[in-house]
């Protein structure tokens, strides 16, 4: 296994935690203060609190978990303390405003520097074997900047200026269709020292053979479905699903604006745009999801077929799709700067042992599964990252999304949300049994 106790890690926790840090400033960075304040959406807390709530999560699990001297009161943890207050009243909450929480994460990190001067790189302590805490922290820093992106997508007044992208890919020809994926015993679960608990421990199941979509359901495949009735449907939908699209009047995904006479815009942050039918279709919620795979005749993977697709049908336990070599700008789209989804086809350096394009980044992958421990499943390091959550009111998501960080991306990272949220970067691909 790499980065056991006795591989260097002090300077990737170290680059990894500033390279958070330098996105969340750089995209709240130019926000007037009332905008940081507000609550733009009751499923979204205050920008701000976002900020804070990180520094005081790097205090309480970093800091003073290694003994390292407390910043704060441990009373004023409460205040960002994600289950004692519901997202939608964290605006009421006697926050600190931005100048005060902006300074917080900065002393914050300044002591986390002091205090990784200090380790050992090769201490075997559970929070420090191969830098686990410092990993964790990185990893919930990138996370929230991805729920900041979310809450900059919800923000209407005013709406966020997308800041200059990088060129969108043109890709060539790809091949279209599924990919045969062939059974057989997988290695599922994570190994490596930054794994969260919900990955471990690794384990081996065998899986039937079946069929995986090339690529994710693309904007121009899903507005077949919407266009030919899709949502009038009643036989496509899981029961609760048609209830959602009864109760919400939902007629398309999240962010698209009709025009009429089969002409679609959407709203990109700031951008009204035309639709493009070549990326991935996002903002779509689980139960759209499963409507448009049954009305496919198809199906969502489970997470362990997306995990086999991802690892490779010969059974060696890929690290990420193209192998164990960390994720580039050539493999993935991921990272927050492109501030969307590339066109499906972007990424031939990103394709899995079997041919399955773009598993990991530009959207999130919905899945079947709740989510639910792996058997010897132990809550580490404290039982509110995961161990609360499981059961079946949540879905599972894998392989990351264009806001999601490459540190907080790999084949065995679950994501789960409930089954009716879609203002999270989530799409999906279909799979189907083979023969
Ligand atoms: C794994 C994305 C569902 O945002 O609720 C952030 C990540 N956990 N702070 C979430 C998380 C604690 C979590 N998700
Ligand atoms: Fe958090």
């Amino acid at each position: 296994e790499e980065g056991g106790p006795h591989s260097p890690w002090k300077s990737r926790a170290w680059s990894e935690l500033e390279t958070a840090r330098a996105r969340v400033l750089a995209m709240l960075g130019g926000l007037p203060e009332a905008a940081l304040r507000r609550q733009h959406s009751p499923l979204m807390s205050p920008l701000i609190w976002d900020v804070a709530h990180v520094a005081n999560y790097e205090e309480q699990w970093l800091l003073r978990a290694l003994g390292a001297p407390a910043i704060t009161d441990p009373a004023f943890d409460a205040i960002y303390d994600a289950f004692r207050h519901p997202r939608a009243t964290r605006a009421e909450l006697p926050l600190l405003p931005p100048e005060a929480a902006f300074a917080y994460a900065r002393r914050v990190r300044e002591a986390v520097r002091e205090h990784l001067d200090r380790l050992p790189e090769d201490s075997a302590a559970p929070l420090l074997r191969g830098g686990y805490v410092f990993g964790m922290v990185a990893q919930h820093e990138q996370q929230h900047a991805e729920t900041l992106a979310a809450t900059l997508q919800l923000m209407t007044a005013p709406a966020y200026p997308v800041p200059p992208a990088r060129p969108r890919p043109r890709p060539g020809a790809v091949p279209q269709g599924e990919v045969f994926i062939p059974g057989g015993e997988v290695r599922l679960g994570s190994t490596g020292p930054w794994a969260y608990d919900n990955e471990r421990p690794a384990f081996t199941q065998d899986v039937a053979p079946f069929l995986m979509d090339a690529h994710p359901v693309t904007n121009g495949d899903y507005r077949v479905f919407v266009e030919s009735g899709g949502y009038e449907d009643a036989r496509w939908w899981h029961p609760k699903g048609w209830a959602l699209v009864q109760a919400e009047g939902l007629r398309h995904p999240g962010f698209w604006l009709p025009q009429g006479n089969h002409t679609w815009l959407r709203r990109r942050f700031g951008q009204v745009e035309p639709l493009p039918g070549d990326e991935p279709v996002q903002h779509v919620c689980w139960y759209e999801a499963d409507a448009y795979a049954r009305w496919a005749g198809k199906r969502l993977p489970t997470e362990a077929e997306w995990e086999k697709a991802a690892r490779g049908g010969d059974g060696r336990p890929r690290e990420y799709p193209w192998g164990d070599t960390p994720p580039t700008r050539a493999h993935a789209t991921l990272g927050g700067d492109t501030w969307g989804p590339a066109p499906v086809g972007s990424h031939p350096r990103g394709v899995s042992h079997d041919g399955v394009w773009g598993l990991l980044g530009d959207v999130w992958e919905w899945t079947a599964s709740d989510f639910r421990p792996y058997a010897g499943f132990s809550a580490f390091p404290y039982p509110e990252y995961s161990e609360v959550f499981f059961g079946e009111a949540y879905k599972v998501l894998r392989g990351g999304a264009w806001a999601s960080a490459p540190v907080a991306v790999r084949n065995g990272f679950r994501n789960w949300d409930f089954p009716n949220r879609r203002q999270i970067f989530a799409g999906f691909r279909c799979a189907r049994n083979a023969r």
